[in-house]
């Protein structure tokens, strides 16, 4: 390999044993069918929980936060708790494995090497990971680090991981803007909860005071426009679609454009197709929906929000490549925290596609989706 750096040398080794551990672990995972009906018992307003573990855990995850008890509400610390145990399996095999390298013994090169291959596991990714190790071993040339000072400079890298594209696009948090259009548009392969993710921000966006519309721009889907329009009454925004058959997505954009603009709304979702005939039909559709948006919105906010489903893991890279040139991807919803065992992605997304994580989604529930935080999404990771 003559020619190469040792770093890149250490990268390309890296990026063998990232891919040894992958196929190792590889369980082909097929998303689950979509469904119609949406789960309903969510809609309920969060429950005090027990003053357990959870409890004082998201505490004093918020307080650290600078957030005082006054201003802490119930559904922050609901949240929290929810995306706790949804980290669960990540944490499990990460955090266990994390304390047992870092043992009571200041840190060595040797875990080191064995924390790489921990965040490497957990789909930190190869990039990310590098990052972080050389920032560790810096910090071990200059002076002796404990486990628990490890631990916290490890989460301070982790957490400058997840911010870097935050502070890079200029908007700590993603808000519509008031009083004027703003034009959401959710892609992504399919399965991976855009739909669901659509829902779920409809109705964040009405309980936050904002007008809101649907686009029911999937139109290959049989039963994508009426699992829509279930999900719009659930939170009381209207959905425009079209109803012939192989109704044109474009044209549905087109006609809900005009709705918005004509009612003074200030956020319109569009909800797009994962599959088509083709992937490059799907990138085609999206480039003209895309271009129907600039056209006719000039002056809207526009997000174009790409769902990625957290347990396809390093899967999720690949497609973040496929559809940023298509759609204009300006950030990720990374959805089914809950389920997964592969919350390390996030990482990977943020440091090598470069795009802001905006969301996350942990359930299937109405409530289930919060925007993103990397403090309590790093402090959840790595939890005791
Ligand atoms: N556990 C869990 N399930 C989720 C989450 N988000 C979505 N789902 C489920 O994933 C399945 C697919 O979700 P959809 O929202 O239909 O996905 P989609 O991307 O719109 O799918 P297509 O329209 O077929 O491309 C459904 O069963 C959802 O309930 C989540 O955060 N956690
Ligand atoms: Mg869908």
């Amino acid at each position: 390999m003559a020619g190469l750096s040792l770093l890149e040398l250490a990268a390309a080794q890296r990026a063998q044993r990232q891919q040894a551990l992958t196929a190792a672990a590889a369980v082909e995972i097929e998303p689950p069918a979509s469904v119609v009906e949406a789960p309903v018992a969510d809609a309920l307003e969060p429950q005090l929980g027990a003053f357990d573990d959870t409890f004082t855990w998201s505490a004093e995850v918020l307080a650290a936060q600078g957030k005082r008890i006054d201003q802490v509400s119930l559904e922050e610390i609901d949240w929290l708790g929810r995306l706790r145990r949804g980290l669960e399996k990540t944490r499990r095999g990460f955090v266990t494995q994390l304390l047992e390298n870092l043992g009571d013994d200041p840190l060595t090169p040797e875990v080191l090497d064995d924390l790489e291959t921990t965040l490497l596991r957990a789909d930190v990714g190869v990039s990310a990971t590098d990052q972080v190790l050389a920032a560790l071993r810096q910090r071990l040339n200059e002076e002796v680090v404990d486990p628990a000072e490890g631990l916290s400079f490890l989460k301070q890298q982790l957490r400058q991981l997840l911010e870097q594209p935050i502070s890079a696009s200029g908007r700590q948090l993603l808000a519509p803007e008031r009083d004027r259009l703003n034009v959401w548009l959710l892609v992504g392969v399919n399965g991976v909860g855009k739909t669901t993710t659509l829902g779920k921000l409809a109705n964040l966006a009405v309980r936050s005071g904002y007008s809101c519309l649907i686009a029911a721009a999937d139109t290959f889907r049989a039963a994508a426009v009426r699992q829509v329009e279930v999900w719009g009454e659930r939170s009381a925004v209207p959905v425009i679609s079209n109803p012939s058959a192989n109704a044109d997505p474009a044209a549905v954009v087109y006609d809900a454009l005009g709705a918005a603009q004509s009612k003074g709304t200030e956020l319109v979702l569009v909800d797009t197709a994962g599959r088509l005939q083709t992937k490059h039909n799907l990138m085609e559709e999206l480039t003209k929906v895309r271009r129907i948006i600039d056209k006719l919105a000039p002056d809207a906010a526009v997000e174009s929000l790409l769902v990625l489903d957290a347990s396809q893991g390093q899967n999720g890279l690949r497609q973040a490549m496929a559809f940023a040139s298509a759609a204009g991807l300006t950030g990720v919803v990374l959805t089914k925290l809950d389920g997964s065992a592969r919350g390390g992605v996030a990482l990977a997304v943020a440091s090598e596609a470069g795009l802001p994580i905006r969301f996350i989604g942990a359930g299937e529930g109405i409530r289930d989706l919060r925007p993103f935080n990397s403090y309590e999404f790093v402090e959840a990771l790595l939890a005791h």
